[in-house]
C-alpha cells in the first residue's frame, strides 16, 4: 500500500502553515496565542524536520536495494552547529517558512536565533566531521556518521573576574526536535570479564569473551540533508542505557540500592564530552566511551544496515573512516567479530579488517598521541588486548623480516610501548590496521610521514596520503554571509554553492571599482550586524568602523594567543611612551574567542591575562578608543557564523609545524578576510593560492624552528635585545593590568622568558613588524578590498566538497547514488 496518498510533506506555504499549527497544538500542546518562543521553535523545527523524512526514507531504501558501498565516518565528535537554517536551506523551504510564519504574525529570524546549538565537539576535529557529513550528503554519497549523543556537550564558558568558569551545557533538557530515537534498534555493548578457550563442533580451537558487564546503546538518528539533492543521509549518535539484565546477581541478592547505583554507572558513559583536545588523560570512562560507540556502530552496521551473512565482501560494502585514533578500538573489535562470532581464520579476518579501515591523523604534538595502558585495556577489554598483542606479534614479525637485526627499529615501531608503562600506541595500531593513513594538510601529511610515523612510511610508502581539510560553503558562506552570497550570485551566478571552484570567476571583479564598493559595503554591514549581536549577547559595545582583527580557536600555547596579546600590549605601550600618537593609530577591534580545557592551567592564566589587559586597554583615555579588545565568552559555531563574515584580518599564528591544518583559516579567507599567518598547516596552501601579495606571512618556517631547537633556544635573549618586546613584557609585569600586583601573571611571563616551548618571543619581532605593514595596507582601501576579493576568488579549493572528492578518489572509492 502506498501511504504517500494519505500524507504529504509541508512544502507549500499552506501545508507548511498547517503542519506548523498541528505541531504546535498536537505535539507541543499549546495554542498559538499562549505559545512561548520555545514552543514556536519546537513546532517550527519539527515541521522542517518532517519535510526531510521522505527523502531520508527513500535514501535508505535505495541504498539498501542497490547494496551501495557506504562511507561510515566514525567520530567521537560532531560539532554540528545550529540546525534550523541549514535544514531550511537544504529543503529550499526558507522563503516558504518565512511567508507561512509571517502570515501567522511570526518572525522566522527570531525563531532561528532562539536555537541553542548541540555542542558535541571541542573544535576543529568535531567541526570537520560536521562539514564532511554535509558534503557527503550534498554529493549524494551513501554515508553514515557514527558518534556519541553526549547528554552534556562542550561546557558553556563564563568569565568571573576575567577567569574562565565552566557551566554544564544542558542542551537536551528541553529535548531536541532534530533527533529521532530508535530504541528498537538498540544494541548491547559488553565490558570486562575474561576470555576462555574451547573447541568448537569441528574440533577447532576457539576463543570466547565472557564479559562481566553490559550496557545498552540506544541510537538517535539525525537527518543530514544535502544541498540541492533529494538524498538525506543519517547521523547516528549512541546513548548509553542500563540493560534490564544489568547485574542480575545484585538485584537477586536484594541489594536494590547498589543495583540502581550500577545503573548510573552504565548511563554515565554518554554523559559528558571530554573537554580536553590534546594531552589525553588516560581516563577509564573515556576509553569506555570510545569502545561503546564503536562497538555499537559496527554491530549496527553489520547486523541492521548490511544484514548480510557473508562478510568476505565487507570491504566492497563499507569503509570505516577513523577520525583520529579515538575510534581505533574498532580494529580489534572487527577482528573479534570475524574470529570469535563468525568463525573466520586469522588471515582472512585480518585481510578484511585492514581493507575496511582508514585512519586520519589530526596532530603532530607528541603529547596529543593517545596511549592506553595495557593494564586498563586488559581489564576493560580483555579479548581486544589479546587481539592487539597478536596483531603486534605478526606486525613485528614483518618488521624483523624486512629489517633483519634491527631490534632498535622493532622497539620503536612496536604497537606496545614499554616505558614509562606498558601501553598501546593507538596511532600505531591505527596505522597497522588501515589501508590508508592521511594527514589533513599538505605540510602536515609531509611531517607525518617524515617525523611522527617515519618508520611506517618507510615500510609502507604507498599507505600514506594527504587530504587537505575543507569547510562547507553552505553554512560558512551561503547561510552565514547572505550579503556576500547575494553579491556573488549577481556577479558569477548561484552555482558556486556546491561547486566552489566557480569562485575563480570572481577574479576580474577585483579590478572593478563599483564591485569593490559593494564588497566593502557588505563587509561594513557584516560588522554592524556583529556589533549589534555582541551588544545584545554580551553587553559589549564596539565601534563598527575599525579594522576587525580576529583570533578565534581553542586556547593552546602552540596556537600562540600570547603572541597576539603581546602585539596589542605593544601598541598600547607605544602610545604610553609617546612613540605613537593615538590619533595616528588605525582604529582596530581585536576579537578573541577561545575555550581552555578546564585542567589546562597555562591556558586559563592566558585567558585571565587577556581579559585583564582588555579591561585596561578598553578604558585607557590615552588610546582615545582607537584600540579595543573584545573577548566574548563561550565562542561557538553560532557566534562564528556572525563573527567570521565581519573580519578583516584572520590570525593564524601557530608555531610552524604545530597546527595540523586549521579550518578557521579557510572560513576567514572565503569570507574576504586577509590572513596574517605563519607557514603552518593549511596556511601554506592558502598562501600559495592567494599569492604572497595577498597574505601577510611572518615568522620562522618549520625547518627554521627545527634548526633553532637544535641550536638551543633561549627566549631571554630576545627580551634582552628587543626594546619593543621588553616594553610589552615589562608592562604586563608592572602590575598595570593587575591593580599593581606585579606577580599576578608570573606564571605566564616566567614561562615565556625561561621556557617558551612554542617560541613566541622568537617570532615576536617579525609578527609586530608585519602587523605594522597590515596597518599601512588597510589604509589603502582599494588595494585592501582588491586583496580581499582575490582571497575569496582564489580559495574555492577549501570547500569540504573537494576534500570529500579527494577522500573518494584516494581512499573510499564509493560512487554517488543520487535518488530519483
Ligand atoms: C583524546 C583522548 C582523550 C580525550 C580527548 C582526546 C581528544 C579530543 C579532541 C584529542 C584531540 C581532539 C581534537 C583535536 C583537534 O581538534 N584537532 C584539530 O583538527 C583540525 C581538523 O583536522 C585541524 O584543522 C587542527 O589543526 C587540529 O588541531
Amino acid at each position: 500500500e502506498n501511504i504517500e496518498r494519505f500524507i504529504s510533506s509541508p512544502t507549500t506555504v499552506e501545508s507548511f502553515k498547517s503542519e506548523f499549527c498541528r505541531q504546535l497544538r498536537y505535539e507541543q500542546g499549546v495554542d498559538l496565542v499562549d505559545a512561548r518562543t520555545e514552543d514556536l521553535y519546537q513546532a517550527l523545527a519539527r515541521t522542517v524536520r518532517s519535510a526531510m523524512v521522505d527523502g531520508w526514507i527513500a535514501t535508505q531504501a535505495s541504498h539498501r536495494a542497490a547494496k551501495a558501498k557506504t562511507v561510515a565516518y566514525l567520530s567521537a565528535e560532531f560539532l554540528m552547529g545550529p540546525q534550523l537554517e541549514n535544514a531550511l536551506l537544504s529543503t529550499a523551504l526558507t522563503e516558504v517558512a518565512r511567508t507561512a510564519l509571517a502570515e501567522l504574525e511570526l518572525d522566522l529570524d527570531e525563531l532561528t536565533a532562539y536555537e541553542t546549538e548541540p555542542g558535541l565537539g571541542n573544535g576543529g576535529l568535531g567541526r570537520l566531521a560536521a562539514c564532511f557529513i554535509d558534503s557527503l550528503a550534498a554529493k549524494s554519497i551513501p554515508a553514515i556518521g557514527y558518534g556519541i549523543r553526549y547528554e552534556y556537550g562542550i561546557f558553556r564558558q563564563t568569565f568571573v573576574d576575567g577567569r574562565q568558569v565552566e557551566q554544564p551545557d544542558r542542551w537536551l533538557v528541553k529535548g531536541s526536535p532534530w533527533e529521532l530515537a530508535q530504541p528498537e534498534n538498540s544494541v548491547t555493548v559488553n565490558f570486562g570479564g575474561h576470555t576462555e578457550q574451547y573447541t568448537d563442533e569441528t574440533g577447532a580451537p576457539r576463543t570466547r569473551w565472557v564479559p562481566a558487564e553490559q550496557v545498552l546503546a540506544v541510537p538517535y538518528n539525525y537527518m543530514v540533508p544535502g544541498f540541492e539533492t533529494r538524498n538525506v543521509n543519517t547521523l547516528r549518535l549512541w546513548s548509553a542505557k542500563a540493560t534490564d539484565a544489568f547485574d542480575l546477581q545484585i538485584f537477586n541478592s536484594g541489594d536494590y540500592e547498589s543495583a540502581v547505583r550500577r545503573q548510573t554507572v552504565a548511563e554515565n558513559i554518554s554523559k559528558v564530552l571530554y573537554p580536553e583536545d590534546s594531552t589525553p588523560q588516560g581516563k577509564e570512562l573515556r576509553l569506555k566511551q570510545q569502545y561503546f560507540f564503536v562497538a555499537a556502530s559496527l554491530r549496527d552496521y553489520l547486523d541492521t544496515v548490511l544484514r548480510d551473512d557473508d562478510l568476505s565482501t565487507l570491504p566492497e560494502r563499507v569503509v570505516f573512516q577513523l577520525n583520529d585514533t579515538h575510534p581505533v578500538i574498532g580494529v580489534p573489535e572487527l577482528m573479534r567479530i570475524l574470529l570469535d562470532e563468525r568463525g573466520l581464520g586469522w588471515d582472512e579476518a585480518w585481510d578484511i579488517t585492514r581493507r575496511t579501515f582508514n585512519y586520519t591523523c589530526h596532530t603532530l604534538l607528541p603529547e596529543a598521541l593517545e596511549v592506553w595502558s595495557v593494564d586498563l585495556l586488559g581489564r576493560l577489554l580483555p579479548r581486544h588486548l589479546e587481539i592487539i598483542y597478536r596483531i603486534n606479534e605478526d606486525f613485528l614479525g614483518l618488521v624483523r623480516e624486512t629489517y633483519p637485526g634491527d631490534e632498535l627499529r622493532v622497539r620503536r615501531m612496536s604497537i606496545i610501548q614499554e616505558r614509562p608503562e606498558r601501553a598501546v600506541r593507538m596511532a600505531f595500531l591505527a596505522t597497522v590496521g588501515s589501508t590508508k593513513v592521511n594527514g589533513v594538510a599538505a605540510l602536515h601529511s609531509q611531517l607525518l610521514a617524515d617525523k611522527v610515523l617515519d618508520d611506517f612510511s618507510a615500510l609502507w610508502p604507498e599507505k600514506f596520503t594527504n587530504v587537505t581539510n575543507g569547510v562547507t560553503p553552505r553554512r560558512f558562506m551561503r547561510l552565514s554571509n547572505p550579503g556576500l552570497s547575494g553579491l556573488l550570485d549577481e556577479a558569477i551566478g548561484t552555482g558556486w554553492t556546491n561547486d566552489l571552484a566557480q569562485l575563480a570567476k570572481l577574479e576580474p571583479f577585483a579590478d572593478d571599482a563599483s564591485f569593490r564598493a559593494e564588497f566593502r559595503a557588505v563587509k561594513q554591514a557584516n560588522k554592524e550586524r556583529f556589533v549589534r549581536l555582541l551588544a545584545q549577547r554580551d553587553g559589549i559595545e564596539l565601534p563598527a568602523d575599525a579594522l576587525y582583527d580576529v583570533m578565534v580557536k581553542r586556547l593552546h600555547e602552540y596556537k600562540r594567543q600570547m603572541l597576539k596579546l603581546l602585539h596589542v600590549v605593544t601598541l598600547y605601550d607605544r602610545v604610553l611612551k609617546g612613540e605613537v600618537k593615538a590619533s595616528d593609530l588605525q582604529p582596530r577591534v581585536v576579537v578573541f574567542g577561545a575555550k581552555a580545557a578546564p585542567g589546562y592551567k597555562m591556558a586559563k592564566e592566558i585567558i585571565h591575562l587577556i581579559n585583564r589587559v582588555a579591561a585596561v586597554v578598553n578604558n585607557a583615555p590615552e588610546l582615545e578608543g582607537r584600540l579595543r579588545i573584545a573577548f566574548p565568552a563561550n565562542y561557538n559555531v553560532t557566534l562564528a557564523e556572525r563573527l567570521i563574515p565581519a573580519a578583516d584580518l584572520s590570525e593564524q599564528i601557530s608555531l610552524a609545524g604545530k597546527e595540523a591544518s586549521g579550518t578557521g583559516n579557510m572560513k576567514f579567507a572565503l569570507n574576504g578576510a586577509l590572513t596574517i599567518g605563519t607557514d603552518d598547516g593549511a596556511n601554506v596552501e592558502i598562501r600559495q593560492l592567494v599569492g604572497d601579495e595577498n597574505f601577510f606571512l611572518f615568522g620562522m618556517d618549520e625547518p627554521a624552528v627545527q634548526a633553532l631547537e637544535d641550536r638551543g633556544y633561549n627566549p631571554t635573549s630576545y627580551y634582552e635585545v628587543d626594546a619593543g618586546l621588553r616594553g610589552a613584557i615589562d608592562l604586563i609585569s608592572s602590575g598595570l593590568f593587575s591593580d599593581g600586583d606585579r606577580t599576578a601573571f608570573e606564571f605566564v611571563i616566567s614561562d615565556l622568558l625561561y621556557k617558551d616551548r612554542f617560541m613566541v618571543l622568537a617570532d615576536y619581532r617579525s609578527y609586530v613588524d608585519t602587523q605594522d605593514r597590515v596597518e599601512v595596507a588597510y589604509r589603502d582601501e582599494d588595494a585592501w578590498t582588491r586583496s580581499a576579493i582575490l582571497n575569496v576568488a582564489r580559495t574555492g579549493f577549501f570547500t569540504s566538497d573537494r576534500s570529500i572528492q579527494d577522500y573518494l578518489d584516494r581512499i573510499w572509492h564509493a560512487p554517488a547514488k543520487p535518488i530519483a
